[in-house]
């Protein structure tokens, strides 16, 4: 890049304005003032027509979302979007890669629109906790009508190029985009109205009604997406310069919102997650073929991925009969991408070629990287191991999916133990995004590498893990459970927790959430622990009772709340409740009312203490880790920005004497961290 980002150069009677602003050639002021600068260059030239084109993989991907902290600087982009469209010159904006937010406005205030057949397009705002700012909502419903800018702007997502021409918001697809802009304008068609001046047919006020219902429902708290869709309304009822105005202010309003801040914390932290220290220099070994041991809902999930990475796989059951089984539950996996509309049957084909399995360890011989995914036993996952480090080379990645055991124990013994990691999938593996990368103190920088950069070809956000039980993200589940326990013991019931927890923008409650993936695991692990828990620590048994009563959640038709037949829906269980509150009896409990607040309040302060020591303890590498790993592996609402973010954005004073409450509650069952003391 030279010192200007935005060059200029006319010739054969055209100009080539070239953005030039590595990585993905957002407007920063640099671009900014560039732009406003060649605006005014081509203006005062001869030339006929101006290219707008960009260096680099990609177009405009859109505002520099680092500069967002700071107050705006000018010159602003919606003056030059204005200027560009008044120009007496036609603008061309010639686009490939990604034209994201800013970056799609400026087309919008070009007179054509051109691009590579593989460009995507869309307006990301809404995900950062913004809006358009720069004429977005009003030029895209003149130019594409409100359905269609609604369905772009408020749901922040990204477009297929064909989608746009189909819409006329692009005016052609080229390939060889430099010859074919050139020649289309050195020979324009006529000039269409600036787009700032078509007109938008309003389609009724119950539409704007009915879509607002429907997007404050999605959004589950967040505000980006329905105050977007009040921009585009009034694109429907106001002057355009008007609109303007009112977007410009409304952007202006919410680039300092809490809700934008977290968003924006969030995009940084993922993208910092996944390039941790202790990989910096490290190379990545190429990972082609892998082997998945073990074809269940989890080894079936992470095959499924795989898969679709462009990995062949080769699944290991204990016998054929298992193998089979294990095709059946990958092909159906892939099968629902095809009907979701997600894979074309095509690929799902060129998916399924590349899937095999058997019982027969020498399969694994070429394997680059084998994972297990067998039952959780220490000694299963061992002979695993033992089996399959015998069949592959030396230096063939390990990874184990254990959730809970320590991969130390797994791997004693194995050769080159620097080899092995922890790739911890969430269920459904092929589904959910996070993956946690669990480096054993012998395990190489180039081994984890490895895994990182296997996660990114599976398009899931790594996060680096040390050991501890749980490793992150269920070692906060587990204390997020456990105040929850603790509250249903002092008073509260199922359905508060769960109703309170959704009010803070889980998309499920905790009880809710056990009945839907099973009782059992967690059963399981808290006799595991019952060992080495501390028996000062407070233990209510009020979930090991359900589970001795065989009410395991909805594979049992009953748990935390009951269910009819057929039905997935929790309802409340008068013998559940009944239960709880004799538990409170026999333990001498006065039982309180708490309200929503206190429920979610101390819930959260419980996480966020754990978080904290995970950090203080170095299992995590910092505290934006633990919020990546809330945010993608259980839901947190990400316009909090992760539970770590939150509590800094409440103040760490306030969730001190919050957590404070929390450990008064439960004397000796807290470790407070030092964050919070
Ligand atoms: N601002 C600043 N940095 C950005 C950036 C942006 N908009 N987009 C990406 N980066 C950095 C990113 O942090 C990373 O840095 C590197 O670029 C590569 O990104 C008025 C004002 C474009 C699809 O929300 O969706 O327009 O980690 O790893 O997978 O309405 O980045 O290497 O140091 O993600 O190839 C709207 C967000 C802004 C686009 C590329 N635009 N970006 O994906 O690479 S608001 C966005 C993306 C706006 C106007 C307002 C993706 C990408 P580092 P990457 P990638």
């Amino acid at each position: 890049m030279s010192g200007n980002p935005v060059t200029v150069e006319i010739r054969d009677g055209l100009a080539f304005v070239t953005i030039d602003n590595p990585p993905v050639n957002a407007t920063s002021q640099a671009v900014r003032a560039g732009l406003a600068d060649a605006v005014q260059q081509v203006a005062a030239s001869d030339a006929k027509a101006v290219i707008l084109r960009c260096a680099g993989k990609t177009f405009v991907a859109g505002g520099d979302i680092s500069e967002f902290d700071k107050p705006a600087a000018e010159p602003h982009l919606p003056d030059i979007c204005n200027a560009i469209e008044a120009s007496p010159i036609p603008w061309i904006a010639a686009m490939h890669g990604t034209v994201l937010g800013g970056g799609f406005e400026i087309a919008l205030s070009c007179a054509f629109r051109l691009a590579l057949p593989d460009t995507r397009f869309g307006m990301p705002e809404v995900n950062i906790g913004i809006i358009p700012g720069a004429g977005g909502t009003q030029r895209l419903p003149r130019l594409a009508g409100v359905e269609t800018a609604t369905n772009i702007i408020c749901s922040g997502g990204m477009f297929p190029a064909a989608k746009m021409l189909e819409a006329g918001i692009v005016d052609a697809l080229m390939n060889n985009l430099e010859e074919a802009v050139t020649g289309f304008a050195a020979d324009l068609p006529p000039l269409p109205a600036p787009v700032s001046q078509r007109p938008v047919e309003h389609p009724g006020s119950e539409w704007f009604a009915a879509k607002r219902a429907e997007l404050e429902k999605k959004a589950r708290g967040q505000l980006s997406p329905v105050q977007a869709l009040e921009a585009i309304q009034w694109a429907a009822t106001l002057p355009f310069s008007e609109g303007q105005q009112r977007e410009r202010e409304r952007f202006l309003d919410l680039r300092t919102s809490d809700q934008s801040k977290a968003l924006r914390h969030a995009f940084f932290a993922e993208r910092q997650a996944a390039k941790p220290e202790l990989i910096k220099g490290a190379e990545a070994r190429p990972v082609e073929r892998i082997v998945v041991v073990g074809g269940g809902l989890m080894g079936a999930g992470i095959a499924t991925a795989c898969l679709g990475a462009g990995c062949s796989v080769h699944i290991l059951e204990q016998n054929e009969e298992g193998a089979e089984a294990a095709i059946t539950r990958v092909k159906t996996n892939i099968d629902g991408a095809v009907k979701r509309g997600k894979l074309s049957a095509e690929k799902a084909a060129a998916q399924i070629a590349r899937l095999s399995a058997g019982s027969d360890y020498s399969a694994a011989q070429d394997a680059d990287l084998a994972v297990e995914a067998v039952f959780e036993d220490l000694q299963v996952k061992k002979d695993t191991f033992t089996r399959l480090a015998a069949a592959m080379s030396e230096d063939a990645i390990l990874a184990t999916n254990t959730s809970y055991i320590d991969p130390e124990l797994i791997f004693e013994g194995t050769a080159n133990p620097a080899r092995c990691l922890g790739l911890h999938f969430f269920s459904p593996a092929h589904i959910m995004k996070l993956v946690e990368i669990v480096h054993m103190p012998e395990t190489s920088a180039e081994t984890l590498a490895t895994g990182f950069a296997l996660a990114s070809q599976l398009r899931k956000i790594p996060v680096l893990s040390g050991i501890c039980d749980g490793f992150i993200g269920n070692r906060m589940l587990a204390a997020y459970r456990r105040q929850a326990d603790y509250m249903l013991a002092d008073g509260a019931l199922p359905h508060e927790v769960d109703a309170a927890m959704r009010a803070f923008g889980m998309p499920m409650g905790p009880y809710e959430l056990q009945d839907l993936t099973g009782l059992q695991i967690a059963w399981a692990n808290r006799k595991r622990q019952a060992a080495t828990r501390d028996p000062k620590e407070r233990y209510v048994t009020i979930a090991d009772r359900l589970c001795e009563m065989d009410r395991l959640g909805q594979r049992s038709s009953k748990g935390w709340y009951r269910y009819e037949e057929g039905s997935k829906k929790p309802l409340r269980d008068p013998d559940v409740e009944e239960l709880i509150v004799r538990y409170s009896a026999e333990q001498g409990i006065e039982r309180q009312a708490f309200s929503a607040q206190e429920i979610s309040g101390r819930l959260i302060a419980a996480m966020v203490n754990e978080g904290a020591l995970i950090v203080e303890e170095g299992i995590a590498a910092s505290a934006n880790d633990v919020d990546v790993v809330k945010l993608y592996g259980y839901g947190f609402p990400r316009w909090r920005g992760g539970p770590m973010h939150y509590a800094e954005s409440r103040g760490t004073g306030e969730m001190a004497a919050l957590m404070q409450s929390v450990a008064n509650q439960s004397p000796n069952s807290w470790k407070i961290s030092k964050l919070l003391s």
